[in-house]
């Protein structure tokens, strides 16, 4: 039995997704980000940065914080999701994602979505950053139907924040490669019951 911290966003949706995937029994515990609720002490014992997801395995008592590290921590307890052979291009797309798609779109949602004339610069910046990223992933994906061999940990990662092409200002029909393999991944019921996780705030965006 897993506990699950979350809320409603792509690190969130990248373990309930992963969660739904692998079939193992969780328990959601909502955090509400909005409500300043990742701030309280409980909450900081287990996520020391703060931040959701994280999860705490009562099989064996550990704790994680790192949407990357609860993914490989999950495909390496269940033996799903990460094949051996194709390792190390898996956290190579999943490095990529935790370093680059994730961090820049985050501040891409920022200065587009939320704050849209706070600075020029800054949504200039984050929305040609945000173009050259999809580029990347649309190059990966012309030759590949994931990102690193069969689905794994690393689609899992990438796809939520894909999920939020709107709030980028991305149209996903400029990125054909990319579109086909958002729409593949949206058709997998596991992945439609993780994205509702901890509640239902809408469906799935459809370029
Ligand atoms: N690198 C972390 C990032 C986690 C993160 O940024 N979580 C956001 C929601 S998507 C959060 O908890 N924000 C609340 C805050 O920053 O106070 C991970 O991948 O788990």
């Amino acid at each position: 039995m897993i506990d699950l911290y979350t809320w409603g966003t792509p690190n969130g949706r990248k373990v309930s997704i992963m969660l739904e995937e692998i079939g193992l029994d969780y328990t959601v515990h909502p955090i509400n980000i909005m409500k300043d609720e990742q701030f309280t002490p409980d909450f900081l014992e287990i996520s020391p940065n703060n931040k959701i997801p994280a999860i705490v395995d009562q099989d064996n008592g550990l704790s994680l914080m790192e949407s990357g590290a609860i993914l490989v921590y999950l495909a390496e307890k269940t033996g799903k999701l990460m094949t051996a052979d194709q390792r190390w291009q898996i956290h190579e797309w999943l490095m990529f994602q935790m370093g680059g798609f994730g961090p820049m779109l985050g501040q891409a949602h920022h200065f587009l979505h939320f704050n849209k004339d706070a600075s020029e610069y800054a949504a200039n910046r984050y929305r040609v950053e945000s173009q050259r990223l999809y580029s990347v992933l649309d190059d990966r994906l012309e030759q590949n139907r994931f990102v690193a061999g069969d689905y794994s940990i690393a689609d899992i990662a990438l796809w939520p924040w894909a999920s939020r092409f709107e709030w980028q200002e991305i149209d996903l029909n400029e990125y054909e490669n990319v579109k086909r393999w958002y729409l593949e991944i949206a058709e997998r019921p596991a992945v439609q019951r993780g994205y509702k996780v901890p509640s239902d705030m809408g469906d799935i965006p459809v370029p």
